[in-house]
């Protein structure tokens, strides 16, 4: 028993060893910084708060979901630079389904499809597909970071998902009835697209979308070395329509991004008030911003005409002064923007600074009508302690920050916040819970709407160094649960996931009702049924090949465990068009063709169709096989396409 103890002591103190290295290698990166330093001080005192390291025990609100058992909620997750959305199951953390957006996916042929690519495609610059025409066509990465659905008053309606990328300055929306990308828009004025929200009331509606970096409007080369010259967009983006509808031009840049919940306001923080290019210039003052915009004054400044029409959009004018915004001071480097459920409270979170500054939105009017000071608008600034990076809410007045220094997530109370900063002798803090290491965003069930239920909360956190058996030097991400149910947090199971979701939120599974096979008329392939009506084909019936020119059009119907063809022919050189339609109607009965040595393989699911366009400028037999296990004769399901050399 004493061993046993001893070994428990002994891997506590592990832990704490290594969440201390982590934080001063941490501390010691950002050196730079000079206001962390200040603030390990300050803040020091509140470790003690900590609860303890022991999570052994299993939890009363219980996350087992036993095989066979069905979770209660579905997460939905951005991967960051993997460019991808993924469906979990909530509270297995089980992972359920992949959905490519920005990445190209082996498995699904997303990039390689003429369905895939179509949305890849129609919605970019016209420079852009300039640029990409010799590279394939379309962006292969993407960085996906804030996946959101659409609202309906205050709440989600499991229409829809959007999120943004980063990487290539693009938003993609996701049909929640078929867990599919069905648009994508490169945002013009813009430069690498950051926060994303959407509206919550009355209904989604627009999407508002952050160009975190500035650059010169136009960027064109002709403004290059001149920072002063470069400018940061806000967009609010038709989410009916994924049209940009207006872009407002901020000072500073914009970093995230929150709605209110009576469809008037915006708000987003903004890091670099400097306006500098270089890590010290950007942290060189005490002081951010927190940028409010309202929305009805700059839907009347676009009515009116008070824009110039950049890029086929109209750009208003938001910077200090304008109508359209006002610019609320708040210490160095603000990051998250979290509108709390009561539909009154906005959480700054000041990542520098060991504090969250709350936004009382009901005092936004009057911010507008200048009778107050910006700074009038804050009711609220607890000290919460190191790296307060993102806020989740539980619906009962209670929020939980991550806080990325400490590697902790800190519960507080928003009426003690509001009472301790009207001078109050109270702590807002109700606890603190280790979290192994380094927490980004973290999300609670239903958080970021006005159904929170306050049952689960997960940490994203970044590092996982010792969380898991050593796969190398690129480790896993961390993602852990943590039952909120009762007053202490309780960390409840640790979960690996691949680079690197950012964010993600947890929606009642009563919410989302995705089909179980497509419908014969889907949007996402009326194009291969146009065509195939010009060809005078039966898409769910003809196994035909057209030719028309040097172009071949082969369509195929896959019943397991058969290809409507067993071969066709075609001469080196012709440009051919496999249009496959999977005509089993049973729940999960997919189909795949995949074209051997030619880098051509693609997804068919039950009642879809799906084409894809290549070159066949390699002679010989080329068989053509099912990837998708469908049947006890998958191995036999395949035919032969044969080449004649030119
Ligand atoms: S950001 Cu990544 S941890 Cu892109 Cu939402 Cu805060
Ligand atoms: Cu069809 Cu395997």
């Amino acid at each position: 028993m004493k061993d046993q103890q001893d070994e428990n002591k002994d891997s506590e103190n592990k832990d704490s060893e290594n969440i201390d290295d982590g934080k001063r290698e941490l501390l010691t990166r950002s050196a730079g910084v000079a206001t962390i330093a200040g603030l390990t001080a300050a803040t020091g005192g509140l470790a003690t708060l900590a609860s303890s390291q022991s999570q052994a025990a299993s939890s009363p609100g219980s996350f087992h979901v036993a095989p066979g058992d069905l979770d209660d909620y579905y997460g939905f997750w951005s991967s960051g630079q993997a460019g991808e959305i993924r469906i979990l199951g909530l509270p297995s953390m089980r992972e359920l389904m992949r959905i490519p957006v920005f990445n190209r996916c082996s498995a699904t042929g997303w990039g390689l499809t003429n369905e895939s690519r179509k949305i890849l495609t129609e919605g970019l610059l016209p420079e852009t597909r300039d640029y990409l025409a010799d590279k394939g066509g379309v962006w292969s990465n993407g960085d996906a970071h804030h996946p959101h659905m659409s609202f309906t008053d205050g709440t989600y309606d499991g229409r829809y998902l959007w999120i943004n990328d980063k990487a290539n300055t693009r938003v993609a929306r996701i049909r929640c009835d078929v867990m599919k990308c069905d648009k994508i828009i490169e945002i013009p004025n813009a430069s690498d697209i950051h926060g994303l929200r959407p509206q919550k009331y009355p209904r989604t509606g627009y999407v508002f979308a952050n160009g975190e970096h500035r650059v010169p409007i136009p960027n064109d080369g002709s403004i290059l070395d001149e920072p002063e010259k470069y400018h940061a967009i806000f967009t609010a983006i038709d989410g009916d329509e994924m049209k940009v509808a207006w872009q407002v031009m901020v000072d500073g840049n914009l970093d995230n991004c929150d709605a209110d919940y009576q469809g008037l306001y915006a708000v987003s923080t903004c890091y670099n008030s400097e306006e500098g290019v270089t890590l010290a210039e950007m942290v060189s003052s005490e002081q951010d911003w927190a940028v409010i915009f309202d929305i009805k004054a700059i839907e009347d400044g676009v009515k009116k005409g008070d824009f110039k029409t950049i890029k086929g959009v109209p750009v208003l004018d938001g910077r200090k002064g304008s109508r359209y915004t006002r610019y609320v001071p708040v210490s160095n480097s603000p990051h998250g923007c979290n509108t709390a459920p009561d539909g009154k409270h906005i959480v700054i979170n000041g990542k520098l600074s060991p504090t969250c500054t709350v936004l009382d939105v009901r005092l936004f009017p009057k911010l507008f009508a200048d009778k107050i000071e910006p700074r009038g608008v804050v009711v609220a600034e607890p000290e919460l302690g190191l790296g307060p990076l993102h806020t989740a809410f539980d619906g009962q007045g209670n929020c939980f920050t991550t806080l990325f220094l400490d590697s902790q997530v800190v519960k507080w109370n928003m009426q003690k916040a509001l009472d301790a900063y009207k001078g109050k002798e109270v702590n807002p803090i109700l606890d603190k819970v280790d979290v192994q290491y380094q927490p980004g965003h973290n999300h609670t069930s239903m958080g970021e709407t006005k159904e929170a239920d306050g049952k689960w909360l997960v940490s994203l956190n970044k590092f996982s160094k010792d969380r898991y058996i050593n796969v190398g030097p690129l480790k896993p991400e961390n993602e852990q649960l943590i039952d909120i149910g009762q007053a202490k947090m309780k960390v409840v199971h640790d979960s690996p996931t691949f680079a690197e979701p950012h964010d993600g939120i947890i929606v009642r599974a009563d919410i989302v009702n995705p089909k179980k096979v497509w419908t014969r008329d889907d949007a996402m392939f009326a194009d291969a049924l146009v065509q195939a009506k010009k060809d005078g084909v039966n898409l769910d019936t003809d196994n035909k090949v057209i030719r028309d020119g040097n172009k071949v059009r082969v369509y195929m119907v896959s019943v397991a465990p058969n290809f409507g063809l067993e071969k066709f022919t075609v001469k080196q050189g012709d440009e051919v068009t496999i249009t496959v339609s999977n005509m089993d109607k049973i729940d999960d009965l997919t189909h795949g063709l995949t074209m051997a040595n030619y880098g051509v393989a693609f997804e068919v699911g039950p009642q879809a169709t799906a084409s894809v366009t290549f070159k066949a400028d390699r002679p010989g037999v080329h068989w053509f096989y099912c990837q998708w296990f469908c049947h006890a004769l998958h191995m036999e399901m395949r035919g032969r396409m044969l080449v004649e050399p030119a």
